[in-house]
């Protein structure tokens, strides 16, 4: 990264992307604490409320210095985002040491309930809901409700259950969860069965490991692609829910046309060595979120569950498994979602600064772009709105160079 590129310290900004937001700041315990007040919210399907927090939690985040009551009034209070409810949260927060409500909130059934429906992958907060309002409250209420044998796992999971393509080669869409409209992705069943696996947190070895393994698959059906793990990993969290891994290719002439269908053979020859399991989206195939609480890019990408393969039972790997922390051989591995996202040459930056998050920081490039810049970002690209001009960065700190933003390093994106 060029040093002559510093981050100015531009904490007063009411945009997430022109300020840096480290992984864990001055602030932490009152960020913590606010989080859990916009979590509540959009748990209760209060979707503005909860931005509201959370762009709060993110002005705190970005904050250098401790907040005490000077500070606080000399500075805080005065900050973007920081309204009347979450003043009044942070002057509790100092006066006390805690928050009245986040401490009610932690120990509500309500919110250990919904909390726990919603780490089955396709259970949003409005099915979540749903299941509470029916007087379901734990996994075993849940299982007992998809007549699922009790504390099942991903050791009970048959491969032979995750079909992934139609003869033709199209993804089959299994199961039946409402999930605010989306295409069911895997069946409740299946989901409830990986539930521990995904709740697992996935180590930054693990996440490298992966990203080995896939690369070197990749290249056996394509030479020159080129990769960066996106997503969390590259903010620097110690561990991952999943792992985003964004493609392209080295020949900026050609590579738009190579990578064309690449996304669909590597998830096919993942699947035929084990490795894939389920197929969420995959490019071409479209779910669709009414509510529209992600953002969708244009670009080909596989959403999937993926496990590596067990490690061999030789001498040697056993000898060596002793010496190291991680699984040993012949242990089960843990299945985890990846996904894949391939780019052309000319928008592989912004894709990866598209996929490398946070959340908010992406909501604030789009922003930004859009009030201040009359600029379109996407990870699919950067456009000039009224003349729909292309523009093509040619590394990461270019698109923030055309963006009129000072650069933010990944690991200070954690809005
Ligand atoms: P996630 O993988 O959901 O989140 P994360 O990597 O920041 O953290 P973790 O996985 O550890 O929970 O999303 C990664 C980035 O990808 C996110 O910043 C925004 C982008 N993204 C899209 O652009 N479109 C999408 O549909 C999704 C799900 C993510
Ligand atoms: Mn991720
Ligand atoms: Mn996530
Ligand atoms: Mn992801």
């Amino acid at each position: 990264k060029p040093t002559s590129q510093k981050v100015k310290n531009n904490w007063r900004s009411r945009y997430a992307c022109a300020r840096a937001s480290p992984l864990v700041c001055p602030n932490q315990d009152l960020a913590v604490a606010l989080n859990v007040l916009g979590r509540s919210r959009e748990l209760d399907g209060l979707f503005a409320n909860a931005l509201a927090y959370e762009r709060a939690v993110a002005v705190i985040k970005s904050y250098p210095n401790l907040i005490t009551q000077e500070t606080f009034k000399r500075d805080v209070a005065k900050l973007p985002g920081i309204g009347s409810k979450v003043h009044a949260k942070i002057k509790e927060y100092l006066e006390d040491g805690k928050i009245a409500e986040t401490e009610s909130i932690l120990r509500s059934e309500r919110y250990q309930s919904l909390s726990l429906f919603t780490t089955v992958y396709g259970i949003g907060p409005s099915t979540a809901r749903h299941l509470y309002e029916i007087g379901l409250r734990t996994s075993e209420d849940l299982e007992r409700y998809h007549d699922v044998a009790p504390g099942i796992d991903a050791t009970e999971l048959e491969v032979s259950e995750s079909q992934l393509f139609t003869p033709n080669g199209q993804p089959i869409p299994q199961g039946n969860i409402k999930n605010d409209g989306k295409i069911p992705p895997i069946s409740v069943k299946v989901a409830l069965t990986l539930r521990k696996d995904f709740a697992t947190p996935i180590p930054r070895s693990e996440v490298e490991e992966m990203h080995r393994v896939i690369m070197a698959e990749l290249a056996e059906i394509q030479a020159g692609c080129t990769s960066t793990i996106a997503g969390g990993y590259r903010r620097g969290k110690p561990q991952s829910n999943d792992v985003d891994i964004v493609i392209t290719h080295s020949d900026v002439k050609n590579g738009a046309e190579i990578i064309k269908g690449l996304c669909t053979k590597l998830t096919k020859r993942l699947h035929e060595r084990g490795m894939i399991t389920h197929v969420m989206h995959l490019s071409g195939f479209h779910t669709h979120n009414p509510l529209r609480t992600e953002h969708w890019d244009s670009l080909e990408k596989a959403l999937t569950v993926f496990r590596l393969p067990a490690l061999p039972l030789t001498p040697r790997s056993q000898s060596q498994s002793q010496l190291q922390f991680g699984p040993s051989a012949g242990e089960r591995r843990l299945y985890r979602r990846l996904d894949l996202i391939f780019a052309p040459p000319e928008t592989y930056w912004t894709a990866v600064i598209g996929w490398s998050g946070s959340r908010l920081f992406e909501r604030d490039l789009r922003l930004w772009a859009k009030v201040e810049k009359g600029m379109k970002f996407d990870s699919s690209g950067l456009t000039r709105r009224h003349d729909s001009k292309i523009f093509v960065p040619k590394s990461e700190e270019d698109v923030f160079k055309i963006l009129g933003l000072d650069w933010v390093d990944p690991t200070m994106r954690n809005a």
